[in-house]
Parts: C-alpha cells; structure tokens; sequence
C-alpha cells in the first residue's frame, strides 16, 4: 500500500515568502506533507533540485468571447487552457460578458458550456458588467455571488462595454455591499473617440496610430477618475492592465494615502513598446492591444512598480486573434483601418516563463516576488485561496517543475495556442516549465501532454472582500467632515 499518490523528491520550493529545499507529498489531490519525506508512493519525481513553484493564476484571459465586429477569438477553452498549461498556468479566469442590455445569468449559463469537458486546466470566471439595472443589481448579481462568482470587470471604454460614471458609482457601491472586487479598464473613451476621427481625417490609418489614438494622459486621467470614485464609495479596486508610468503613479499615490487600490499589469507593457505597432507594412497589427505598449521608460518603471509592490498581480491578458485570415487582425484585409484592427496580443503560455527569465534570473525581482504576482495574490483577489496560489499542507497540488538551464530562443511553434504568432517571436529565453501538475495529476511531462481535455473544473469563488453595506449616512457625515475640516 502506497502512503500517498505522488511524491516530488528534492524540490526546491518556492512560496510568496519562502524559498526552501524540501518534499512534497501528495494525496486526492491535495498536498498533505512538506518536509523531508520517505514513504512509499504511487509515483515518485525527483525534481533534482530544480525551482518548483504554484501552478500560475492568470486572473485576465479572453477565450471563446463573443465580438461584435465579426472577428473571432482564436482559443477556446480546449486550446486556451492547453498553452496555458504547458506554459506553467494551472487556473485561468477568462471573462462571461454580459451583452448590453442582456441577462449576466445566461451569459454565465452559456460560458459554461463553453468550457465543460474542454478545458485542460481548473477555471474560475469573471463577469464583465455592460449593463448595470435594476435587474441585474437586485436579482441577478446577489444570487451570482452567493454561487461563486465574486469579481467583475467594467469599461470606461469601447461604446458595445463602456459605463458612464453614474452606471460605475452603482456597480461600486454593490462591490462595496456584496464584498465583490471590480476590475476596472481605465482609458477615457470620448478622447480616444476623438483623436480616432482627427487620425482619420488626416489619412493616417496604419496600426501605429493605434498608439497615438490612446495616449498615455487618457490612461492617466481615467486611471485617477477610478481611484476617485472607489474612494468616494469607500471599497477595493483592481485597475487591470496598468501599461505607463503615469497610470501607475495615480496608482503609487492612492496606495500611499491608504486607499485600497489593486493593480495589474502584463507582459506586454514589459517586452513591447509603441515601436513595435509602427511597421512599414500591416505586422504592427500584430502588437495593437489596449492600452496600447508605451516607451522604453514606461517599461522599466513598470519593472520597478512589480519591484516594489505597486501592482500585485500579473496577467496575460491574453486576447488572442490570429494575424492572417479574416477573422483576426486583418478583419477588414490588410489595410484594415488601426481602429477596426481586433485589440490584444496572445500570451497565456509565454506570461510565466517570460518573468521567471526576465524577471527572476536576470535578477529584477526575487522569486517570492514571481509566485506572489503570478499566482499567490491573483488567488487571494479573486476568492481562490489558499485552495489555489500556494505550496502548503491543504491546498490542491497545482505544483510546477522548472527548467532554468537551457537557453533557447522562443518561437510560435514552440506554443500551443491557436495563434499564428507570438509578439515574443525570437526573445532568448531561459526557463520553461518542465512538469506541470495540476490537483495532483501530471498533465504536462517534460514537454508532452498527458491530460485529458476534462481535467479542468470549475471553481466558485469566496467573496474577496467583508461586505459592508453602503450607509447613506455614513457617507454623507464623511463628505460634510472633510468639507468643512478645520
Ligand atoms: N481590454 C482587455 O482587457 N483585453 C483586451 C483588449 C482590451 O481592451
Ligand atoms: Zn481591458
Ligand atoms: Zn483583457
């Protein structure tokens, strides 16, 4: 008789606080010891001495979502929950998106039989709130969170997305009642709107203008407007894909006047810059996403902000639509205009080896640091832990082995997603997750799948947040004193 499941000899672990030399022991799927361990079990994997680490939480990718511009997104969940495990992911939280005027509950129902028996890894979802009524505050939204839904994006742009500031103040002050998180994507809509047109009066229709369409001060000004209005209501904000320095400083401020505001950022505002979008010919198509990539500067403040503590959570972001063909970027042929071009870069797989090189080897941050941002946080954010996001006796055993020893340069068909490039085509790279286990099942073993495409489940959120309801009261007597503050 075997004393456990699976047994991992020589790990040398890491955790959002420690980096140690131990065993890991499991059984059902859960860790049940650390430490040095000598029992007999069904398998056994020396992981001589190699970085093991969480299984990563991306806690912003886009599978399978409905467009409303004919364009297609590229992964399902079958493809999308593939790339994301070779690449280290062992949970994704892709998006249900309510349809403007539409019910969150059918789109959830309908999201669900997307990715029943198709997905490789465990998944949560996000919801995406167009349309914040009546309906869906009093019966949809409660119901929902009481079943494990408890975190949702909102748009301050894109017209079929996008809430005014009356429609955001409403879905705050449900986040702050229900104790949900709100994920809010900060770029001020009426300016992009207007520099579209002025670009386009002018003839400037390539995808580098794309860049010039968002600019940094918008990201800026709606990043500010956000922390503005979650202060008002008095409740946690997460400010997803943070791509300039100028958007993190509103955040860096607000977190030092302690207010609690979350960030994310991604690695496309690490590895690419608006340079990239500004190609002779159509290839800088390949980079538009939103925001778009900054400057060189952006990127290395972004590092420091990852360094010390501004965002605490990385995310792919991954929006993945493929270059050739008509349903991707090239959605109007190849001289589709930069704003008709599909918005997103893919990169579930590449997200954790391109910060374990870049980030942990080449010594920009320290690995505590990568498991925090890449998985222990995303999983206590958005309601998942300790289930998820760590190494400890009770959690699942979502574990990854490294390969830090081999230098190789990454190329797309090297990837498993359903995309016919990477933005990082050709970027020398040193890590690369060699085993992935996920609730205690091997499902990639050096370099090969061995999962079956139902090996994924569903996972209900906790409520990230204490709910505390929003007192009218309380509110006002707290405007009245700081208005008249002596
Ligand atoms: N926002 C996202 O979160 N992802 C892709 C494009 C966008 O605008
Ligand atoms: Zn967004
Ligand atoms: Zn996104």
């Amino acid at each position: 008789m075997s004393d456990f499941d699976l047994l991992i000899k020589n790990a040398k672990v890491a955790t959002a606080s420690d980096f140690y030399q131990t065993d890991i022991a499991v059984k059902d799927g859960v860790i049940s010891q650390i430490g040095i361990i000598d029992c007999n079990a069904k398998k056994i994997i020396d992981a001589e001495e190699n970085i093991v680490t969480p299984g990563g939480v991306d806690g912003h990718c886009h599978l399978d979502q409905p467009t409303d511009d004919n364009s297609v997104f590229a992964d399902d969940f079958e493809s999308g929950s593939k790339s994301a495990a070779f690449g280290g992911t062992t949970t994704i939280i892709p998006f249900a998106l309510q349809p403007k005027g539409g019910s969150i509950k059918v789109a959830i129902d309908e999201y669900h039989k997307k990715a029943e028996g198709k997905s490789f890894v465990d998944y949560a979802f996000h919801m995406i709130i167009t349309d914040p009524c009546e309906e869906i505050l009093k019966n949809e939204l409660p119901d929902l969170i009481k079943n494990g839904y408890s975190h949702f994006k909102i748009y301050m742009t894109y017209e079929a997305l996008k809430l005014n500031d009356m429609e955001i103040l409403k879905v705050l002050s449900f986040a702050r009642d229900n104790g949900a998180m709100t994920m809010v994507h900060a770029e001020n809509d009426d300016c992009i709107t207007l520099l579209t047109k002025l670009l386009l009066e002018s003839g400037k229709i390539g995808p580098k203008y794309h860049a010039v369409s968002r600019p940094i001060i918008m990201e800026d000004e709606a990043t500010y407007s956000a922390i503005s209005m979650s202060e008002l209501i008095d409740v946690p904000i997460l400010i997803v894909h943070v791509s300039s320095e100028r958007a993190m400083t509103q955040i860096q401020n607000a977190q030092s006047k302690g207010l609690n505001i979350y960030a994310e950022t991604c690695p496309q505002y690490l590895f690419l810059t608006a340079n990239d979008l500004d190609s002779e010919d159509f290839e800088g198509a390949k980079y538009i996403c939103s925001p778009p990539p900054r400057t060189p500067k952006d990127q290395e403040k972004i590092w420091l902000g990852i360094k010390t503590g501004v965002f605490q959570v990385f995310s792919s972001d991954h929006a993945p639509f493929k270059f050739q063909g008509n349903q991707g970027k090239q959605i109007q042929g190849s001289e589709t205009k930069f704003c008709n071009v599909p918005n997103g870069v893919p990169g579930i797989e590449t997200r954790m080896p391109l910060l374990m090189s870049k980030g942990v080897l080449e010594e920009r941050i320290d690995i505590q640091k990568f498991v925090s941002i890449t998985s222990t946080n995303p999983a206590k954010i958005y309601g998942l832990y300790p289930r998820k996001g760590t190494i400890a006796p009770g959690s699942d055993a979502d574990i990854v082995i490294w390969n830090t020893n081999n230098k190789f340069k990454l190329s797309n068909s090297m990837l498993h997603h359903n995309v016919d490039y990477t933005p990082y085509e050709g970027i020398e790279l040193n890590a690369w997750p060699l085993t992935v286990i996920s609730r205690g099942q091997l499902i990639v073993e050096n370099g090969n799948l061995i999962a079956n495409k139902n090996q994924g489940i569903f996972l209900k959120s906790d409520l990230p947040e204490p709910a505390k309801t929003l007192d009218k009261n309380n509110l006002l007597n707290r405007l009245e004193k700081n208005t008249f503050k002596k």
